[in-house]
């Protein structure tokens, strides 16, 4: 059994379970009461991590004790080594029972693990560490959004002038007009039918900006983004230069690692030298091969060519490929993508293909535009956004959706190579709008 990252669930690949499975699944899950369920995430996890904090200590002593042999010490080092390990085993006996510490963080999050059915075996020490790290990335976007809004909407039934401030409070966050729109049409309409106490108001605008995120992954036919096993996947990372492409793809090539998919990377970004240096050192941490040419300016066609020739021989699972950010011209570098793209239809045309552009979230809307000058060349199929941590534009994940129209894939909280996850509209959103 292998923990699918793209999956967010553990895989074994040899049966796929059947949607209804997994509905039935959620629901019978969702009946847990969600403190319970924090308190035995938390006693799982803790258990986990000591263990593994007992492992290693273990081992650390173990080498020590292997050093010292050489200098007749052993005899000692083995009484001494024996106390560590009952002293060890002592703490994790006593700290499994104590599970009083949940902090609030971690009940926020499993308070949003639980929401969603999640079941306690499958959560990580990671998971709780990823949504942790992506509610503290969106302060800087909460504390300018949610914050306004809880002011404005104290314990009172909401009013047509607090919903007047939330659409400034949501342009102000990037959303964009057209979400913004959408959203105060549908409130306003509520409004005009009953009234609406404060809770049930933030409840109501949650739904609504999960249904803006979600309208674009629904009309894709498909909730993750997620390789086919036993096939060739293409996924192709497009974006203005700086925005993280690379990063992106050295990220996603662990995830793969991790979650026993075969990878191999093509570095197509061939105008910087320093771009095919910088993505090799992204294959070799996650031991993944790099097909480049490290000829100046080498056609970044013929890259892709020789990748994708390597992938079928290997039969290699994920195949990405990092594109330029930046050429002499814009259309150069259009001309280049429609190249690429045209080279992976002819050669692979039975691969699954994902076109993926990389937005910087700390650019906001303006970004948004920029990018979309590469949709037509690129044939674009999703959105990874990155830098949400320390952005105060994370609202622009629903202009994304309502105006690209295109499905978030992954978001990227940070530089180290675990900061990725697929993307989730009602953790998002409940990250967003968190009241802690
Ligand atoms: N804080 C933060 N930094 C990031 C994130 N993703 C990427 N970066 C940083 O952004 C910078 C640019 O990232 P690259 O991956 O080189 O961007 P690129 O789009 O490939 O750039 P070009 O190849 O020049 O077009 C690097 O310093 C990355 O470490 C993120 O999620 N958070
Ligand atoms: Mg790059």
């Amino acid at each position: 059994m292998i923990y699918d990252e793209f999956k967010r669930q553990n895989s074994d690949f040899s049966e796929e379970k059947t949607s209804d499975d997994n509905i039935n699944q959620k629901i019978n899950e969702s009946e847990l009461d969600s403190l319970e369920w924090a308190k035995e995430a938390y006693a799982r996890l803790k258990q986990q991590q000591e263990k593994k904090n007992l492992l290693e200590s273990v081992q650390s002593e173990e080498k020590a004790v292997e050093e010292k042999k050489d200098k007749e010490l052993i005899s000692n080092e083995n009484i001494q080594l024996e106390t560590d390990i009952s002293q060890l085993s002592e703490v994790d006996n006593s700290s499994r029972s104590n599970n009083s510490d949940l902090d609030e963080a971690f009940t926020w999050t499993t308070e949003v693990l639980a929401a969603q059915g999640r079941k306690t075996e499958e959560i990580s020490v990671e998971e709780i560490d990823w949504l942790g790290r992506l509610r503290r990335g969106l302060e800087k976007s909460r504390k300018s959004f949610v914050t306004g809004l809880l002011e404005k909407l104290g314990d009172d039934p909401l009013t047509p002038e607090v919903l007047d401030d939330l659409e400034t409070l949501l342009l102000r966050a990037d959303a964009g007009v057209v979400a913004t729109d959408q959203i105060l049409d549908a409130l306003r309409q509520r409004l005009n039918e009953e009234v609406v106490d404060a809770n049930e108001g933030l409840r109501f605008l949650k739904e609504r900006l999960c249904e803006v995120l979600d309208a674009p992954i629904k009309e894709s036919g498909f909730d993750l983004l997620v390789p086919k096993r036993g096939s060739l996947n293409i996924w192709l990372f497009v974006g203005v230069n700086g925005v993280g492409k690379t990063t992106t793809l050295g990220k996603l090539a662990n995830l793969a690692v991790r979650s026993n998919y075969s990878a191999l990377i093509a570095a197509a970004d061939t105008f910087r030298a320093a771009a095919v240096e910088q993505v090799k050192i992204w294959g070799k941490r996650s031991d993944i091969a790099v097909i480049a040419n490290s000829t100046a300016n080498a056609d970044p066609a013929a890259v892709v060519f020789d990748a994708i020739g390597a992938a079928k021989a290997k039969e290699v699972d994920l195949l990405l490929v990092d594109t330029a950010g930046r050429l002499q011209t814009k259309h150069n570098l259009m001309e280049e993508l429609q190249k690429v793209r045209r080279i992976i239809d002819r050669l692979a045309p039975e691969a699954k293909v994902e076109s993926l552009l990389v937005l910087d979230s700390s650019q906001g809307q303006n970004g948004l535009r920029q990018a979309m000058a590469f949709a037509k060349s690129a044939s674009l199929t999703g959105v990874v956004i990155t830098k949400l941590d320390g952005s105060s534009r994370g609202g622009v994940a629903l202009a994304v959706a309502s105006e690209a129209c295109l499905p978030i894939r992954f978001i990227g909280a940070g530089e180290g190579i675990r900061d990725l996850r697929p993307f989730n509209s009602f953790e998002f959103v409940e990250a967003l709008l968190a009241k802690r």
